[in-house]
């Protein structure tokens, strides 16, 4: 744990809690190897980047959020989605581009929304979310609605120029904003030390007045801590926080070939930070038992298998339903 703030945090919780964050991050995780597996049997159209090895960002960011707060994500937010609830039928549906799935099909692996559980949609253009998270934010602040809005992002977006005019004006507008940027220290190829100026991405808030915070992206207890107050900050009308989330990425960049990692031994740098095994010895030091832990993967897996089957048994998206949903009526 990184913080005596985390450590604090980390004993208000239930081991209830616990156990349900521990399956959240085993479904996530079982859930992004089956669409690796779907994917390598050709039934993913385009192409799908696992957020393996970063699901205590989305768990421990979620967790800290009411079921009415928003959130915004990047084409590697399939753990987002499912953390924030959204269902994993209609997520591998629409993955698998079926007529169940959460957008009927139409938006495929990076784009998808399910406004009833509070995911406004995953983006495949890098950044083009964090000025759209801006102006939600300001929706609910302008209709104190008392929503909080999160926005995931990786290290590569931050570079982006709407990026620093989202900050700016969030900073300046006292936004209910959080800003959560997963550094998985790549953008497809390009290391962080070859694009950043800064040492912390975080210090770029700096500039613009904004609250903010590095934070072991690995443990979900720290960023669970870190998020907490980020949220009851936004929430007290104090305004928007940056948290930087230090992470590993997963071997490569997406399914497909591009962004992968120098030699073997570096595509294979995220399981030694791996945050599932990490949070498993958290959970067996403070009286959780093996047992419990089992019964809870063995949930997960089951989750996966039933949202893998519900895909699999749904019809494709037919060309006749193209023009649906584009006008509202
Ligand atoms: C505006 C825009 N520029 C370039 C791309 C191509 N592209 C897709 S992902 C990516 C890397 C983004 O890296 P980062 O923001 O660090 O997120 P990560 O993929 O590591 O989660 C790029 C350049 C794009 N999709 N959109």
């Amino acid at each position: 744990m990184a913080s005596g703030t985390t450590i604090d945090v980390a004993q208000s919780l239930s081991h209830e809690m616990l156990r349900h964050w521990y399956e959240q991050m085993q479904t996530i995780r079982y859930f992004e190897e089956q669409v690796i597996e779907f994917f390598a049997k050709g039934l993913i159209s385009g192409s799908t980047h696992p957020c393996i090895g970063q699901e205590g960002i989305a768990v421990g960011a979620c967790a800290a959020l009411e079921p009415s707060d928003l959130i915004l994500a990047t084409y590697r937010g399939h753990g987002e989605c499912l953390a924030k609830g959204a269902d994993p039928k209609k997520l591998m549906a629409e993955i698998l581009s079926r007529a169940t799935g959460c957008c009927k099909g139409k938006g495929g692996s990076m784009h998808l929304c399910d406004v009833s559980h509070g995911v406004l949609g995953t983006n495949a253009v890098v950044a083009a979310h964090i000025p759209i998270s801006g102006g939600v934010a300001l929706a609910c602040q302008t209709r104190k609605t008392g929503q909080v809005t999160a926005c995931f992002f990786g290290d590569g977006a931050s570079c982006e120029g709407e990026f620093f005019e989202t900050l700016n004006m969030a900073s300046l507008w006292k936004l209910p904003l959080v800003l959560v940027c997963e550094n998985n220290e790549y953008a497809i190829s390009v290391h962080v030390s070859k694009s950043q100026a800064t040492p912390n991405i975080a210090d770029r808030a700096q500039g613009v007045g904004m609250r903010n915070q590095v934070v072991e992206g690995n443990d979900v207890l720290a960023v669970y801590a870190a998020m907490r107050a980020a949220v009851e900050h936004a929430r007290e009308g104090r305004g928007p926080t940056f948290l930087e989330c230090k992470t590993v990425r997963w071997e490569r960049h997406s399914t497909f070939s591009a962004g992968r990692y120098e030699n073997a031994e570096a595509a294979q740098k995220w399981r030694k930070v791996d945050p599932i095994p990490r949070f498993k010895s958290h959970l067996l030091t403070v009286g959780i038992s093996e047992g419990a832990l089992e019964e809870r993967a063995e949930r997960a897996r089951a989750t996966v298998a039933a949202a893998a089957e519900f895909a699999l048994s749904s019809p494709p998206v037919s060309p006749d339903a193209i023009l649906e949903d584009v006008y509202e009526p």
